[in-house]
């Protein structure tokens, strides 16, 4: 039985991979597991095919066999539970990564949406202008702390693991800020987490897709 994933028909960053459908194909890379992807056009995504597969109408969803499966961190944690690569043997380290996939999406990346809603979804508000510079205090206070405690290790716990990941991810999103370079640690934990051979199959098959 082959996975299937869904992506944006074309995500709205024209291929730059910040859609979560990158993440995803990250960990299947890791893991090495084949997969198919569903290319999900705008309207079709509100539609109840799809809805049945995802309640909240987005991308990316998970299907293996009888499997169906929305929220990216939940896909993410499901691959790297049944394959090696993702996830440490040792019972306490791998509850520490599963800390991390959680930290990433619930309190680093909470404060990068609402700049994501303040900029492109509320720019034309009234209060937006004197809303962003408290935003970006908060974000910038998370990656103080988070890189206070990367210092100078390669990943956040030992091995990389889907914590990586997901917190590479989620820190990808800041890239076109600048917000990273006052945080040379994270510039190159990112890059690091770029640079693996995974992430670049991940990247390169969604920039074909949404180049194409
Ligand atoms: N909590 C869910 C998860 O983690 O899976 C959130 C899923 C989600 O936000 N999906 C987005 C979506 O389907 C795509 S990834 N949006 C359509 C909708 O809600 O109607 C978020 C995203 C979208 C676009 C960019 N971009 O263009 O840069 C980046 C990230």
């Amino acid at each position: 039985m082959t996975i299937t994933i869904t992506a944006f028909d074309r995500s709205p960053d024209g291929g730059k991979g910040l859609a979560r459908d990158t993440r995803v194909r990250w960990a299947l890379e890791e893991a090495g597991q084949a997969y198919d992807v569903r290319l999900v056009p705008f309207e079709a995504m509100k539609e109840p095919a799809h809805l049945a597969l995802h309640p909240f109408g987005q991308i990316p969803t998970y299907e293996d066999g009888d499997l169906r499966l929305f929220e990216t961190g939940a896909i993410v944690l499901h691959i790297a539970e049944r394959h090696a690569g993702l996830l440490p043997e040792d019972a306490n380290a791998r509850a520490r990564a599963i800390a991390w996939m959680f930290a990433a999406v619930s309190t680093v990346e909470p404060p990068i949406l609402e700049m994501v809603v303040a900029r492109f979804l509320e720019g034309d508000r009234p209060w937006t202008a004197r809303r962003k510079p408290l935003i970006a205090a908060r974000i910038d206070e998370r990656l103080g702390q988070l890189s206070r405690r990367l210092g100078d290790a390669d990943w956040l716990d030992g091995a990389f693991s889907a914590g990586d990941l997901m917190m590479v991810s989620v820190l990808l999103r800041l890239r076109m800020s600048g917000m990273l370079e006052a945080h040379p640690i994270l510039g190159d934990y990112v890059a690091r987490g770029e640079a693996r051979p995974a992430y670049r199959r991940a990247f390169d098959a969604q920039l074909a897709v949404n180049t194409r």
